[in-house]
Order: C-alpha cells, then sequence, then structure tokens
C-alpha cells in the first residue's frame, strides 16, 4: 500500500493531532500514521516571500510528516481572504447576496494552487494516494496533473455543493467543475451535493453520469461518493462523562440555579443561523411567558475570518440581538442569553453538553456540522438532552432522533424548543438511542476509511501502468 498524502488548506500540529478524541485532525492523522505519508499546506503564517519560497517547514512525527508553508500578505488576500472566503464560502453557503467576485483574487487563488502543488511535488513518491480537501483547494489536482504527476488524486469537500442555478454566480463556475475533473474521487457530505454536482455535469458541462457514480466531463472520467463526516462516540461520550463533575461544570449549574438550559456552539458564522436563533429563543420567551426567567440560552462563538467584511457584520447583528433581547427579559437575577466570543477545550464543550437540556444547531446551511453530533455523542443515556436540528445541516439526513426544524420559522423553532424542553424522559432517550446508534454506524473512521478505500481502488486515469510522476 502507498503512502497517504494529505492537503488541506490548514495543516494541524503535531500536538492537535493527538488528544482530542474524535476531532477531524485525529481522523485524518489515523490513517496517515498508518499509511505513513505526509501533511501538507499552509502554516496559518503570513510571512515575507523570500520565507514562502524557502518552505515548506518539516516535522517529522513517526511516519508521517507535517509540512507547512507560510503565505505572503498578497497571496493571503487574494487566495484565502478574497476568493475562498469572500466567493466561494458565501456562494456555496446560498449566499449570493454576501458574495463578491473579483477577477484578481480569482488569478491569485488558482496561482497559489499552482504554487503550493509544486512545492508538494518535490515531497511525492511514485504509489503514494493523494486527498485534498475542501474548497480551498479545487484546482490543487489540475495543477499536479499539469506537471505530470499520475498518482491517484481525491477531493473530498467539506461544504455544500450548491444546485447549478445558485453556482453559476460564479463567473468561472466552468473552470471550478473543470478542475474538479481532474481528481479521480470526489467525495461529497450528502447524496444532495453529489446530485448537485451531477446536475452541473449534465446540464451545462454536456458531461455524463452513468451507474449513479461515473462521471465523464471536459474529457476526464471520475467517480463520485458521498462520505458523511462523523466523530468517534464513545470517546466523546467518555470524554463528556469524565470531565462531568469539573469545576467549570459545577460553576455553570450553580449560576444556573435549577433554570433548563440551551446549549449552541459554532463559528461566528453567517451560515450558521445564530441571528435567526436568538429570535425563535426570544419568540419562545414572548409567546410561553412560564420559561421566562426559567431557561437559558448559552452561546458560544468564537469570531473567525473576522478581516472579511460580512464577518465583522454578523458579529455586530448578534450583539446588537443578545443586547436587545436580553434588555427586554433580564431581570436583577436573570440573563436569558449568554453570548460567548470564546474558544473552548473540546473536553470542556462536551461537558457542557451533557449538563444541557437542549442542543440547538440551527444552520442556514452547513455541510455536515459535527457539533450536532457531538452533541449526541455527550449525552448521559439516562438522561439524554434533545437535539434540535436545522434540516439544512448535513447531520439532518441522519440524525432522525433530532427534533427537525426550518431555521426560517422562528414560530417553529420556538414550537420546537417548547417541546424539547417538556418531552418525558422515555421519548428523550428513544430519539437518543435513535441518534447514537446512527453516529457508531457511519463514525468518523468509516468516513476515513471508506474514502480512502474507494479512491485507493478507482482504475488508474492514464495509461493503467500504474501511479507515478514523471
Ligand atoms: P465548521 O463550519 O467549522 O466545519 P462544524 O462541523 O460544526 O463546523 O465543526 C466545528 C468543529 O469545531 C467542531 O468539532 C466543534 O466542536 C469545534 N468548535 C466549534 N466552536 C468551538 C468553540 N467555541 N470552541 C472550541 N471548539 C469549537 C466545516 C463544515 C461543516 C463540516 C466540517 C467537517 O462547515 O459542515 O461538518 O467542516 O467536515
Amino acid at each position: 500500500m502507498g503512502r497517504l498524502i494529505v492537503v488541506s488548506n490548514r495543516v494541524a500540529t503535531p500536538t492537535e493531532t493527538k488528544g482530542s478524541a474524535g476531532g477531524l485532525a485525529v481522523g485524518v492523522f489515523g490513517a496517515l500514521k498508518d499509511a505513513g505519508g505526509v501533511w501538507f499546506g499552509w502554516s496559518g503564517d503570513v510571512v515575507s516571500e523570500t520565507v514562502a519560497n524557502a518552505g515548506p517547514a518539516l516535522e517529522q512525527d513517526g511516519a508521517v510528516t507535517f509540512a507547512t508553508v507560510g503565505l505572503t500578505r498578497k497571496d493571503y488576500d487574494q487566495y484565502y481572504r478574497g476568493f475562498s472566503n469572500a466567493t466561494l464560502w458565501p456562494v456555496f453557503h446560498y449566499r449570493n447576496d454576501l458574495a463578491r467576485y473579483e477577477r484578481e483574487e480569482y488569478a491569485g487563488y488558482r496561482r497559489v494552487n499552482a504554487w503550493l502543488a509544486h512545492k508538494l511535488i518535490k515531497l511525492l513518491e511514485p504509489d503514494d494516494v493523494i486527498w485534498i480537501h475542501d474548497y480551498h483547494l479545487i484546482p490543487f489536482a489540475e495543477a499536479l496533473r499539469s506537471e505530470g504527476v499520475t498518482n491517484r488524486i481525491g477531493f473530498f469537500l467539506h461544504i455544500p455543493f450548491p444546485a447549478p442555478q445558485i453556482l453559476l454566480n460564479i463567473p468561472p463556475h466552468e473552470e471550478l467543475v473543470k478542475s474538479l475533473s481532474c481528481y479521480d474521487l470526489l467525495g461529497f457530505q450528502t447524496a444532495t451535493d453529489q446530485q448537485a454536482f451531477h446536475d452541473y455535469v449534465t446540464r451545462h458541462a454536456r458531461g455524463t453520469v452513468s451507474n449513479g457514480n461515473q462521471v465523464e466531463a471536459f474529457g476526464r472520467k471520475l467517480r463520485t461518493g458521498v462520505y458523511r463526516i462523523g466523530v468517534f462516540p464513545d470517546e466523546i461520550a467518555d470524554q463528556a462523562k469524565r470531565y462531568e463533575s469539573r469545576q467549570h461544570v459545577l460553576d455553570l449549574k450553580q449560576s444556573l440555579e435549577g433554570r433548563k438550559l440551551i446549549m449552541s456552539v459554532d463559528r461566528l458564522d453567517y451560515s450558521k443561523g445564530l441571528v435567526e436563533r436568538f429570535r425563535s429563543f426570544e419568540l419562545l420567551l414572548e409567546r410561553s411567558p412560564e420559561w421566562r426567567g426559567n431557561v437559558t440560552l448559552v452561546q458560544i462563538a468564537p469570531p473567525t475570518r473576522s478581516d472579511v467584511a460580512t464577518y465583522q457584520k454578523i458579529r455586530q447583528d448578534l450583539e446588537y440581538e443578545a443586547g436587545r433581547i436580553n434588555g427586554r427579559y433580564s431581570g436583577l437575577d436573570y440573563t436569558p442569553i449568554r453570548y460567548l466570543n470564546q474558544q473552548y477545550d473540546r473536553w470542556k464543550l462536551m461537558s457542557l453538553f451533557r449538563e444541557s437540556q437542549i442542543g440547538f444547531v440551527t444552520p442556514l446551511h452547513d455541510g455536515m456540522n459535527l457539533v450536532a453530533k457531538e452533541y449526541v455523542a455527550a449525552q448521559n443515556p439516562d438522561d439524554p438532552g434533545v437535539l434540535v436540528l436545522s434540516i439544512f445541516a448535513g447531520a439532518a439526513a441522519e440524525l432522525s432522533g433530532a427534533l427537525l426544524v426550518n431555521p426560517h420559522d422562528a414560530i417553529g423553532m420556538s414550537e420546537a424548543l417548547q417541546q424539547a424542553l417538556q418531552m418525558p424522559l422515555a421519548e428523550r432517550q428513544r430519539r437518543h438511542e435513535i441518534n447514537m446508534a446512527a453516529l457508531r454506524k457511519n463514525d468518523l473512521g468509516v468516513w476515513r476509511d471508506s474514502f480512502l478505500r474507494d479512491l485507493r481502488s478507482v482504475p488508474l486515469r492514464n495509461t493503467g501502468e500504474g501511479g507515478g510522476h514523471k
């Protein structure tokens, strides 16, 4: 079996790959350790041109090499802050209204992909299997192919793939799909995303799809598949239980004074439906006065991408909403929404999830949403909380024990909260068992292993003589 090469925008540090049960870094690192190989990508640093060109910096951990490069300010602005996060991210999350398109940024996006690919080539061996992650790196395989690389290359998209009518909003949509067709295997989070890609291929690229997943487009053949990313539920359950009597949990419990707790945890992102969520919680208090003073929403949302203008706006909107709602319903000893702009250690989050009666996860669009899965896994099976989940999270296709809501229906969401707050123990347990069974059936290991098994078994694209690179 050849080595595994993982390429992602950010590379986890060797320390991040250990200890945090279930994190994506742990899942990918597991496969790297088994096969040996390289994890390659951006270090997260903005550096001078001299330093950028000197890389990659290499760090060895057993059979795994961590290889990282810095980006220049211009590359960061055009590739990361620009086309990746101000064009692709909003459009792929159906927010054309928040997207901008600048030709120069798109050119920078392609340039950085080609530059990164060129750097990787020096680290490649003929039998390596290459796994590229996410929307920052769509043109990566095309760049490798143009330099003669014939190894198997797979791509996994962590975010939704939009319906063709939405994708058409990005002027170079055809080039992007042509770039995707340079992979041997494309992995999507849900069947809806896979179908959207197939629809584009057949309706807009004069391509064909046969046997449900064999695509021919732009003169190339590739396969597609659905690989739902998961967690390691039993490890999370252990972690949540182990830390349930730690001081942070006791402090929270004491401060709640017997009130019910609703927990939400997200990156501060407009795709996560935070404003809509706050308003639906306000409606619960407005329509059901018995809950005033008796239920608290804890929203943990650390800022991300705060140098992208749309992210500054969502932060302001949320601060305004939290302040307004708290002004309306607070008492001298009661604040309805506790809004924290902070990153928390995983083990702390899991034990807080276990303490709460509701996990409130309501993105407007989300590839999967691991928080929903983590919330379920962290529950005490003897007295589990209820997951209230948006139908637009990829996780909704699996977690049929959740109360599913439409995040645009504020009253519907407040009614779901009411239902969850009053749900009898037997029903909570039944729903929890259904969700846990789904998590165990399709854990993070299944996601990783099935993608890699399929990638390793796609027929070689060129001469059939084996992989390699010229
Ligand atoms: P994200 O949009 O980041 O991921 P999500 O799937 O929920 O969303 O993953 C977030 C991870 O970060 C979770 O493991 C969560 O516990 C952690 N996290 C969130 N807020 C935190 C906080 N305040 N402190 C500490 N940890 C926090 C993208 C896609 C998703 C897809 C994942 C994985 O947008 O749809 O599920 O990739 O494929």
